[in-house]
């Protein structure tokens, strides 16, 4: 079978709507996964094949060289498999032009950034690789990246230090800033990245940070499309659906969502006419998802993983478990103000319907990863305002020794697995010494700027943690599950 390439014959249904060519370049994208190619350069395809424009994407991996060499060979070409109870549907995705590894060319990224054609720069890093100070709003001076990048900015190799470097030469070239738009699942994600991008400019470029305070624009935005990685299997079905091999397939859900702060200073492509909604505040949309549906995800992730249960859909057919994610679900709701046009228990029925989907095989493994940069805003953020308004705090108290459970690295039978976490060092010295609920339970909650010191103080939660720690590390994940589910 032949590569896909951009030459590559195509029936009509499944080639881009557009000649892709015939388009030039308007964004760089940071962060070239499955999520991106399944989320933001879909709704660029479409607004491209509607209303045109040079929108195309430059796509940057930062670390990884796979993203290149897989897209590439193809012309940046790959397939989006969409796949619900109904089938799966394939189309080619034309929106990414030329895709790199700024670890292999550091040149070519800042190249990029730099280019005159580059109006919007967006990002889907994960949480850990921005080098954020969440509690104070500007840059995390020990985060690896950003470390090196203060020490040498004028050879960046993480995401503050490219951005900035990027945006200062811009300046020094008359060019104006681009847009940046934060897509990782942070809370108010525009105004943190803005914050630490200043602050990086502030302490590395002290001339220029007022010129990017004054003219730089961050907007806010809600992103969601359930996605998991990749398989051997993703590559065969993309195959045998399109007739050539695909080396860069991808698979996704079919339901898709974008919310997005109508700020952009050189423009945007025509994303609303492929279904993203533009808003002056994001904010309530982005907490009702971190909280309801990323809240759950990470809950059901590390009581299902450790239930013998690897996929989510395995989750949602599991009664007990089950119901712990609707009782998750209606306690997160229970902590948001009402949103015009949205009625909360219909989301949450959508989510449970979108978990079950039983074309999807998204690891809970998968999802257990990074706990302690997810935690926060997933599921102390919506504990705190239940704990101030004298509510339940069960839920959350359930999740957090779930994950506590997660972080010990090992199964109920001793066999060892990874606690994929960039505070795995930090976390395995804490719990060094100890192995009770309560020693673990102790250790884990002061680890600094993780839970909140008023969460942490309030005697209940501790007590409700770490009973529940005590049965999942003395009697199993799912005793633990069937007492939640009782009581
Ligand atoms: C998940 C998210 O891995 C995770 O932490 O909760 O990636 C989730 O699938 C997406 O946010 C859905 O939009």
């Amino acid at each position: 079978m032949s590569r896909l390439t951009a030459k590559a014959p195509l029936p009509p249904a499944i080639a881009p709507g557009y000649d892709p060519e015939d388009h030039g370049t308007g964004i760089v994208h940071l962060g070239l996964g499955a999520f991106h190619k399944a989320h933001q350069a879909a709704y660029t395809d479409h607004a491209l094949a509607a209303s045109g424009g040079d929108w195309r994407i430059i796509g940057v991996s930062l670390r990884s060289p796979d993203p290149a060499r897989q897209l590439m060979p193809q012309d940046g070409r790959y397939t989006l498999i969409e796949r619900d109870a109904g089938g799966s549907r394939a189309r080619v995705i034309g929106s990414i032009a030329r895709a790199l590894c700024a670890a292999d060319d550091p040149g070519a990224a800042l190249a990029a950034l730099t280019g005159p054609a580059c109006r919007i720069v967006t990002l889907t890093v994960t949480e850990k690789a921005y080098g954020l100070d969440r509690a104070g709003g500007g840059l995390d001076p020990d985060h690896p990246a950003v470390r090196a990048d203060l020490a040498n900015p004028e050879r960046p190799v993480g995401v503050l230090g490219l951005l900035t470097r990027a945006l200062v030469l811009r300046i020094d070239a008359g060019l104006p800033p681009f847009t940046t738009l934060c897509c990782d699942n942070l809370p108010r994600n525009g105004a943190l990245l803005r914050g630490a991008v200043l602050d990086f400019a502030r302490r590395a470029y002290p001339a220029h940070a007022d010129r990017i305070a004054a003219n730089a624009a961050f907007p806010a935005t809600m992103v969601d499309r359930i996605t998991p990685a990749p398989t051997d299997a993703t590559r065969a079905e993309a195959s045998r659906l399109i007739g050539h091999d695909d080396h860069a397939a991808t698979e996704t859900e079919a339901f898709h969502q974008w919310v997005i702060e109508d700020d952009f200073s050189l423009g945007r492509p025509d994303w609303d006419l492929a279904g993203a909604l533009f808003v002056t505040d994001v904010a309530p949309y982005e907490t009702m998802k971190l909280r309801m549906l990323n809240g759950s995800h990470s809950m059901l992730a590390y009581a299902g993983f450790h239930a013998g249960l690897p996929l989510v859909r395995d989750v949602m057919a599991h009664a007990g478990l089950a119901a712990l994610v609707r009782r998750h679900m209606a306690a997160a709701a229970a902590t948001l103000p009402a949103l015009p046009g949205i009625d909360l228990s219909a989301y949450a029925t959508e989510l449970q319907d979108r978990f079950a989907n039983p074309a999807i095989a998204h690891e809970t493994f998968q999802i257990a990863m990074d706990g302690t940069q997810k935690l926060p805003q997933r599921i102390f953020a919506p504990a705190l305002e239940t704990l101030r308004a004298g509510g339940d705090l069960r839920p959350f108290a359930f999740a957090t020794a779930a994950w506590m459970r997660h972080a010990t690295g090992a199964h109920h039978d001793c066999t060892p697995y990874a606690v994929r976490d960039p505070r795995a060092d930090e976390i395995a010295t804490a719990l060094a010494t100890t192995t009770t609920a309560d020693g673990i339970a102790r250790a884990l909650s002061t680890l600094p700027g993780f839970m909140p010191d008023a969460l942490r103080d309030a005697p209940h939660w501790q007590v409700m943690i770490t009973e529940r720690l005590h049965i999942m590390l003395t009697q199993g994940m799912a005793k633990a599950i069937a007492t939640e589910a009782a009581g």
